[in-house]
């Protein structure tokens, strides 16, 4: 990682804790899904957005990880309980983000499980991250805030700075050059009866990343410059949402930025899209089953499965909708 990353981390660490009292750290992160999308980074070194962005945690879907001191040569790490060889994706992610924090001359063993149905689309990273965090923290005894816990989960994946707390949170873009202000605040409503749904349409790996697809489209989408206002709009309606307790508000501005965020993708050169034809065929079925009054909306990320937002109180008729392909889950735990 960049010299910026490893300032960032100094910065934040220095001089705190007494080293790797505990032995071992152990955490667990929620995984999160946007309300309001974070596209576009104004710096990749440190994992920097354009904009804020809001998500609500997936209680019970995430990941826990321990941390401790390893042997030998190199890092090892596991991921439901299988060791992984060091030049996967995942270990050189992971070993990457622990060169910021690593001391002189340790290697590092991580042990990662991830209660995430990767197949499911929703993302992993932003809870392994944050649980990463989580548990260097504990390791070295620290003693971080979770605002500052949210800067250096950052670090490994900008949706990893809304991971640190349950429910609603706001990831706030900051300002500064070094990122400092550029993290995650919990927003104080609850809101027990909304429910997510993720409907699977495709398990595979996707064509294009996200740090890829962000650049490429803030380089070429010729309406990347509408994209702050309608960030800052939809934010505003959104929040206003969330304090009312209103869901078709908070559906229609979430389903809202999901599509005009795909939009911009779509308006990127070379184009990129996510959607498969089951894509579309699950947006016509939210719309379907909304057009005969069942309270749903929609939201996908950077891939093809389906996310949908809806209230304890309809969760039969959504079933009803979507049969065996939908696994339902409660933002609280
Ligand atoms: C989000 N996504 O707000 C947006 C919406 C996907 C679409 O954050 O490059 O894994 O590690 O900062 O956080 C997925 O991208 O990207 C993402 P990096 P990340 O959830």
């Amino acid at each position: 990682m960049s010299g910026a990353a490893k300032e960032a981390a100094r910065a934040l660490t220095a001089g705190r804790g007494g080293g790797a009292g505990a032995g071992v750290g152990r955490a667990y992160a929620p995984a999160n899904i946007a309300l309001v999308k974070y596209w576009g980074k104004r710096d990749e070194a440190l994992n920097l957005p354009v904009t804020d962005s809001l998500s609500v945690s997936l209680g019970e879907l995430g990941s826990r990880v321990e941390l401790r001191r390893g042997e030998g040569e190199r890092d090892r790490v596991w991921l439901n309980g299988a060791e992984l060889g060091a030049e996967t994706r995942f270990v050189r992610r992971a070993a990457a983000w622990l060169d910021l924090v690593r001391p002189e001359g340790w290697v590092f063993e991580m042990r990662a499980e991830n209660t995430v149905p990767t197949a499911a689309g929703f993302a992993s990273s932003a809870s392994g991250f944050a649980a990463l965090a989580k548990a260097a923290d504990g390791l070295f005894g620290w003693g971080l805030e979770a605002g500052e816990l949210s800067v250096l989960a950052r670090l490994g994946s900008g949706s990893a700075a809304r991971s640190l707390w349950d429910g609603f949170v706001r990831w706030r873009a900051g300002e500064r050059e070094d990122g400092m202000d550029s993290r995650g605040e919990p927003l104080a409503e609850r809101w027990e009866e909304l429910r997510v749904g993720a409907v699977t349409v495709c398990g595979a790996e996707k064509p294009v990343g996200s740090r890829e697809g962000m650049r490429r489209t803030v380089e070429t989408c010729a309406f990347y410059r509408e994209w702050p206002g309608v960030v800052a709009r939809d934010l505003a309606r959104l929040e206003g949402a969330i304090r009312a307790r209103d869901l078709q508000a908070l559906g229609e501005t979430a389903e809202g930025n999901a599509l005009a965020m795909h939009a911009l993708m779509a308006a990127t050169r070379p184009a990129i899209v996510y959607a498969l034809p089951g894509t579309v065929e699950a947006m016509r079925k939210v719309w379907a089953a909304r057009a005969e009054g069942v309270g749903v909306w929609l939201t996908m990320d950077a891939g093809p499965n389906v996310k949908l937002l809806f209230e304890a109180r309809e969760e039969q008729a959504v079933r009803g909708w979507f049969g065996d392909s939908l696994r339902v889950v409660r933002p609280w735990g």
